[in-house]
């Protein structure tokens, strides 16, 4: 129906700063005296004075049109007054700027880290915008200050004053459903529209030419984010399906036909153990990786008994990037029937272990993910690792939910991400410098205990000092022990949580499942339930890769 979004909320754009009169020692001279002007004159001249060495300022046009603009911006008596453009003596407000140009070279690093940052702010603030279930940049939120009009060429209407744009010539353009945005205190927008046939936020007309000027998305945002919600979208999509699937699958196993059954124990192992489809590119062509539907029967082995559990299957191969999958599971009295136990005994161990229907066509990556197609839009063997990976996070920060300190949400959520990367097989090994920083660690972590103990002491002298003397002094030197002994406690327990944290994550890498797999909406809901910067779980890259999802008001999670 033509309507480019449903949801559209907005923080307004960013006006240029306002004027900010010269210091009275800058002086402006007409006919060779010193001349105080009204503010608005004084703003509009400055934009002359700034252009001073440029040619512009000497065109007949430029100074024509110019002088004006300028006139129409003065009080009646400086009309009276300034009638000859010839006369003014800008050079004064000309040298003053040149040298805060100067000044603004001659910075110091801190200053200009400082007006870094404050720009980064802005752009935090107002810099994206949410349409529908994106978090999207915004192109242009600044407002051009005002100034000259120069144009291209000769321009008719060059010199003419180009004018400051207020709250009141602004048209916004949000969702009647959002948080309108605000227009800075004391001002009013033109007007609050919610036209979805349209992709602009803001508009107004500017002066010179009439031409409608437009805030809009930064073009490229869009498909970045837009992927990767899609992404989790088809896993979420699964979620509701799966059932279906998976009776499906099971149903597969009594299938007459070989490769039906072959196909739906591939996808057995593929949902339960979230594992790679296979005969994917990079296999064949390094070392001998391999995946579910390229798997072997020398790398499986199977059990008809083991550890008080029935037809056991243990898998050992090497995976993407030559990684160790090692894994057993029991698995259903059907899949042995039907396939495994069956063909495997009589089998050569380098038979793939799902030949097919053709033996020199083994199951494809290709002819199974045109099967889960046909299950379901968009369902790759991928799709089954995404959602095992959100689901099983989302149930670990269920289990893991407490109302502990923040060091102690941030491990809980460090041990959630790290069971998917378990699930993921996301190994690695340990870094060489891990004994080594370990045991830096763990010199932290006795000193801090010697700390404590020597505070215990102290706490304790400090009550037989009290109980002797009983006077205010001794009262308060006891409270600043007790209070000193929490706040090591505080820290030592924040290095202990470290060490649990990094002796826990020696041999798993939490980065890849977290760019990778886990849906960002969960982690976004989870720090927001329990009051945990998000900082804390996304660095600074992560958060811009997932900005389609902080802020987003998600409510289909609970914890
Ligand atoms: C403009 O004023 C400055 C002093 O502020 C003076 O040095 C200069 O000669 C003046 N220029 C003209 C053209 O009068
Ligand atoms: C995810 O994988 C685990 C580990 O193999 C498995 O036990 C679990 O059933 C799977 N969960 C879902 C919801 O598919
Ligand atoms: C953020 O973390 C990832 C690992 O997940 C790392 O590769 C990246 O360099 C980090 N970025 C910053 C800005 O720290
Ligand atoms: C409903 C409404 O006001 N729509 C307007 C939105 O903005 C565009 C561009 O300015 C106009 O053409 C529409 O009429």
């Amino acid at each position: 129906d033509g309507s480019k979004w449903r949801f559209l909320e907005h923080k307004g754009p960013v006006f240029a700063p306002l004027y900010e009169p010269m210091p009275d020692k800058v002086k402006f001279y007409y006919d060779g005296k010193p001349m105080k002007l009204s503010a608005p004159a004084e703003e509009v001249a400055t934009f002359f004075a700034k252009m001073l060495d440029h040619e512009y300022t000497t065109k007949d046009i430029f100074r024509k049109n110019f002088f004006k603009d300028w006139r129409k911006e003065m009080t009646s008596e400086e009309k009276t007054k300034i009638t000859d453009l010839n006369k003014c003596n800008f050079s004064e407000m000309n040298e003053y700027f040149k040298a805060q140009s100067e000044a603004r070279k001659q910075m110091s690093k801190e200053e200009k880290q400082k007006i870094k940052e404050e720009n980064e702010r802005l752009l935090q603030e107002y810099g994206f915008c949410l349409m529908d279930n994106h978090k999207e940049r915004i192109g242009n939120f600044r407002i051009e200050p005002p100034g000259l009009f120069r144009g291209r060429g000769d321009h008719p209407k060059m010199g003419m004053l180009k004018r400051r744009i207020r709250p009141e010539d602004i048209i916004i353009n949000c969702s009647k459903d959002s948080k309108h945005p605000k227009p800075p205190p004391g001002t009013k927008w033109k007007e609050v529209r919610h036209d979805n046939k349209v992709t602009w936020l803001a508009s107004w007309t500017e002066n010179i030419q009439g031409s409608i000027k437009y805030i809009m998305l930064n073009p490229s945002s869009r498909i970045k984010g837009e992927k990767d919600w899609q992404k989790y979208e088809t896993a979420r999509r699964l979620k509701k399906c799966v059932d279906r699937i998976r009776t499906q699958y099971r149903d597969d196993w009594k299938s007459k036909e070989m490769r039906i059954r072959q196909r739906a124990v591939a996808l057995y192992f593929i949902d339960k153990l979230a594992l790679r489809a296979g005969n994917e590119k990079e296999e064949g062509e390094t070392a001998d990786t391999v995946g579910c539907c390229s798997l072997r029967v020398e790398h499986i082995k199977l059990y008809p008994k083991m550890d008080e559990q029935e037809y056991v299957v243990e898998f050992d191969f090497l995976g993407k990037d030559s990684i160790r999958y090692y894994n057993k599971i029991p698995v259903e009295k059907r899949v042995r029937l039907q396939h495994l136990f069956h063909s495997i005994s009589s089998a050569s161990p380098i038979c793939t272990l799902f030949p097919s229907f053709h033996s020199r066509c083994p199951l494809q990556t290709s002819i199974l993910n045109k099967h889960l197609q046909e299950l379901m839009d968009g369902l790759t063997a991928k799709v089954f690792r995404t959602y095992n990976a959100s689901i099983t996070l989302q149930q670990q920060l269920k289990e893991l939910a407490s109302d502990d300190s923040l060091p102690a949400k941030i491990l809980s959520y460090n041990r959630a991400n790290r069971a998917v990367a378990i699930l993921c097989n996301h190994q690695r090994a340990p870094p060489k410098t891990f004994e080594k920083s370990m045991q830096n660690l763990q010199t932290k972590i006795d000193e801090k205990q010697n700390q404590l103990s020597a505070a215990r002491k102290q706490l304790k002298a400090a009550k037989a000092d009290h109980k002797a003397s009983h006077d205010d002094k001794s009262k308060k030197a006891v409270e600043l022990k007790r209070k000193a002994i929490q706040r090591i406690e505080e820290q030592l327990m924040k290095l202990q949580v470290q060490a649990t944290d990094r002796e826990e994550n020696k041999q798993i890498a939490l980065g890849t499942s977290k760019l990778n797999y886990l849906d960002p909406r969960i982690s976004v809901a989870w720090c927001k339930k329990w009051d945990v910067p998000i900082e804390k779980i996304y660095n600074k890259t992560q958060r811009e890769k997932f900005a389609w999802a902080i802020d987003m008001a998600e409510k289909d999670y609970e914890f």
